[in-house]
C-alpha cells in the first residue's frame, strides 16, 4: 500500500481525477463543492491494475488552503502532479512543487489534465512547458500522461503509469517507532475518538497503550480499533493512511498537527537545529527578522528562527538554523519542514531536522546527522537516548551508555591508576560513580572480587597482611586488632574474606581454629562426658580469654557443643 497525495494548481482538476480513478469524490463538504474547490484535504483508494492498493491524499489548489495542503503532503510515498493543458504552469503549480521537493518526496507521475478541451498542438505546447519547469527536479523525468476525466481519455494509461511508479517506489520503513501525525480528529457515533494520518515509522495495533502530544502536552491513549480504506484491523503497518479509535482523550483534545506515537520512543523538542534550502525564488534574503510559520508532521507553528553561522542566508543558499518551537513535538533528524513567512505570505524555504536536542550554543553549533558528533557533543549518552536523539540504535561501549572514545580512554586510565595505587584493600566499587563502575567492568586488567577492584593477576594482596601473620603466629594469645593499629576497614574485609575470624571482640586466624579443634577432639576421645574450659584452656596453652571465645567458635560450627558445664562432641567433630 501507498498514499499518494495530489499537488497542482487551483482548478487544474485534482479532485475530478481522484474521483474518476477511485470512484470517491474527496471533495468531503457541502461547501466545496457548492464553490467547486477543494477547502480542505480529501481521502480516496483504488486498486491499481497489478492489484497494488493505493490511497490518495487529495490538496487544495487554492493559495489560501495551503496550509491544509501542507498538512496533507507530510508523510506520503509519491505525488500526482496535476497540471491542466489549459492553463499550464501556474504560480501553485511551482509553489506545490517547490514544497514537495523540499519534504523530500522522490517519486511522482505527472496528470496533464483538461487534454479534451484544448487542441494536440496546444496539448503538446504545454506538455513541453511542464518538461521545462520540472528540470531539475524530482520530477524529472516523470511520466506524463494526457489525461481527460470527463471522457475518460488517458484514466487506463494513467493508473499503468502509477502502477510502475509504484512498484518503484519504497514503502515506508518500518523501524519499529510509529508515528502518526493526525490530519483529523472526529468522534464517531458509537466509538468516540476517531484521529487519521498517514502512519509512519512502525505498526499499530488494537490494544496498543499510546500518547497523543499537543500543545497542552501528552495524554495517555489506547487503541480501541484501527481502520484503513474502510476496512477495519487488529494491526496496521507503516505506509498505511489509518484511522485510529483511541480511548482516553475527547476528540476536542486533538487537533490537526498532534502526533500519536509510542510513550518514552521519542525525544520531545521545542528547539531542534536544522538545514534550511531558501528557494531560488525568493527576491531577499533570510535572516531572524521575519514572522516565520514553520509546517512540521500536520501541524503549522509559529518559529522564531536563528541562522547559526552567518546572519542570514541567501535565495537559492543552503544554510544552517536553530528553531524554536511553541510546541514540544516528536521530532527526529531527518524528519522535513517548510518554512514560509507568514507577513509576506510566501514560501521562503524548508529543510531537515538534524539535532533535535541541541547540546551546544547557536554560536558553537554546527549541526549534521551524524551520530557521532550526537555522542562527541555529549560524550557519555545513554543508548536509549541516542536512539530517541538520532533515531538510530547503536550497541553501548559501556554499560549502558554508547561513549565518545576519547572520554571512555580518559575515564579508563584514570580508573585503571585508581586501581593500581589502591593498597592492598583494593578499590572499593560500591564508591564509584555507575559511570566509573561501567568502565571498570571493561577494564581486562582488573579483576573484581566481593566489591573491590584489584589489579588482575596480583592475587589475593590482603593474605600478606602482617596482622593475619601475627594471627597465625600466636594462634591461641593473638594480639588484638587495636593493639596491632590495624585500619577498621582493612579489618572488616580481612574478616568478609575469612582471612580472620572474628569472635566476641577477639581475633583469630583461621589455621588457629582448625588447630583448636583437632586438639580439642583429641581431649573428648580422651574423656567423652565432657570437658571444661579449663581443660581446654590448658590443653591449648592460653587462657580463659582466649579458651571461651574459641570454645564459642567450635559451638556455633557444631565442632563441639554445651551441656551444662561441659564440652561434648558435636556433628562436625573432626575424627
Ligand atoms: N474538461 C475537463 N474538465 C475538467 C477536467 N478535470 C477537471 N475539470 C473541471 O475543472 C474544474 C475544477 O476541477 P477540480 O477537480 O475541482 O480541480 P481541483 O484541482 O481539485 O481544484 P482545487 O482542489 O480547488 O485546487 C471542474 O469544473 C472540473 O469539472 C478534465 O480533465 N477535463
Ligand atoms: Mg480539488
Amino acid at each position: 500500500m501507498h498514499v499518494v497525495a495530489t499537488a497542482g494548481h487551483v482548478d487544474h482538476g485534482k479532485s475530478t481525477l481522484v474521483l474518476a480513478l477511485t470512484n470517491i469524490d474527496p471533495d468531503r463538504f457541502a461547501e466545496e463543492k457548492r464553490r467547486g474547490l477543494t477547502i480542505d484535504l480529501g481521502f480516496a483508494w483504488t486498486t491499481l491494475p497489478s492489484g497494488q492498493g493505493v490511497a490518495f491524499v487529495d490538496v487544495p489548489g487554492h493559495v489560501r488552503f495551503l496550509k491544509n495542503m501542507l498538512a496533507g503532503v507530510g508523510a506520503v510515498d509519491a505525488c500526482v502532479f496535476v497540471v491542466a493543458a489549459t492553463e499550464g504552469w501556474k504560480p501553485q503549480s511551482e509553489e506545490h512543487l517547490r514544497i514537495l521537493e523540499l519534504l523530500g518526496i522522490q517519486h511522482g507521475v505527472i496528470a496533464l489534465t483538461k487534454v479534451g478541451i484544448v487542441d494536440d498542438d496546444h496539448a503538446e505546447l504545454a506538455r513541453l512547458d511542464v518538461i521545462d519547469h520540472v528540470a531539475g527536479t524530482f520530477l524529472d523525468g516523470a511520466e506524463i500522461v494526457g489525461v481527460d476525466a470527463p471522457t475518460g481519455v488517458g484514466l487506463g494509461g494513467l493508473r499503468l503509469a502509477l502502477d510502475r511508479l509504484l512498484t518503484d517506489t519504497p514503502t515506508a520503513a518500518d523501524v519499529d517507532r510509529p508515528r502518526l501525525w493526525v490530519d483529523r480528529s472526529f468522534a464517531a457515533a458509537g466509538a468516540g475518538t476517531v484521529v487519521t494520518g498517514t502512519l509512519t515509522g512502525g505498526r499499530l495495533a488494537a490494544g496498543d497503550e499510546l500518547v497523543v502530544v499537543n500543545d497542552a502536552g501528552e495524554h495517555q491513549v489506547r487503541v480501541r480499533g484501527l481502520q484503513s480504506l474502510g476496512q477495519s484491523h487488529d494491526a496496521l503497518g507503516p505506509g498505511n493512511r489509518t484511522a485510529v479509535n483511541l480511548v482516553g482523550v475527547h476528540h476536542h483534545d486533538v487537533a490537526r498537527g498532534a502526533a500519536l506515537v509510542r510513550a518514552g520512543q521519542w525525544h520531545r523538542t521545542n528547539t531542534f537545529d536544522a538545514s534550511l534550502s531558501v528557494l531560488d525564488a525568493l527576491d531577499h534574503t533570510v535572516s531572524r527578522r521575519g514572522a516565520y510559520v514553520a509546517y512540521i508532521g500536520s501541524g503549522e507553528h509559529p518559529v522564531r528562527l536563528r541562522i547559526l553561522g552567518p546572519d542570514a542566508i541567501a535565495a537559492g543558499e543552503r544554510g544552517l538554523v536553530r528553531l524554536h518551537l511553541p510546541v514540544a513535538l516528536p521530532l527526529v533528524p531527518g524528519d522535513r519542514f517548510v518554512l514560509r513567512e507568514s507577513g509576506r505570505s510566501e514560501t521562503v524555504g524548508g529543510g531537515e531536522v538534524l539535532d533535535v536536542a541541541p547540546a551546544l550554543r547557536a554560536s558553537k553549533a554546527r549541526p549534521d546527522r551524524s551520530v557521532e558528533r550526537v555522542v562527541a557533543e555529549r560524550g557519555w549518552v545513554d543508548a536509549d537516548e541516542l536512539e530517541r536523539l538520532t533515531g538510530e540504535r547503536r550497541a553501548p561501549t559501556v554499560g549502558r551508555w554508547v561513549v565518545d572514545e576519547v572520554r571512555s580512554t580518559t575515564r579508563a586510565e584514570r580508573l585503571q591508576a585508581m586501581v593500581n595505587t589502591a593498597g592492598p584493600l583494593g578499590l572499593d566499587v560500591a564508591a564509584l560513580d555507575e559511570r566509573d563502575r561501567a568502565v571498570l567492568a571493561s577494564l581486562d586488567a582488573v579483576m573484581v572480587s566481593g566489591g573491590r577492584a584489584a589489579p588482575a593477576g596480583s592475587g589475593d594482596p590482603l593474605a600478606g597482611h602482617p596482622f593475619v601473620a601475627a594471627l597465625a603466629a600466636a594462634p591461641f594469645m593473638p594480639p588484638t586488632a587495636d593493639g596491632f593499629g590495624v585500619d577498621r576497614a582493612e579489618l572488616r574485609e580481612l574478616v568478609r574474606r575469612g582471612l580472620v575470624v572474628e569472635q566476641d571482640g577477639l581475633w583469630f586466624a583461621p589455621s588457629a581454629i582448625d588447630d583448636a579443634a583437632a586438639r580439642v577432639g583429641e581431649l573428648l576421645r580422651a574423656q567423652p562426658d565432657g570437658v571444661t574450659v579449663a581443660d581446654v584452656r590448658e590443653a591449648l596453652g592460653t587462657t580463659r580469654k582466649w579458651a571461651v571465645p574459641l570454645l564459642n567458635i567450635l559451638d556455633a560450627r557444631g565442632i563441639t557443643r554445651r551441656r551444662d558445664d561441659v564440652r561434648i562432641a558435636g556433628p562436625r567433630l573432626p575424627t
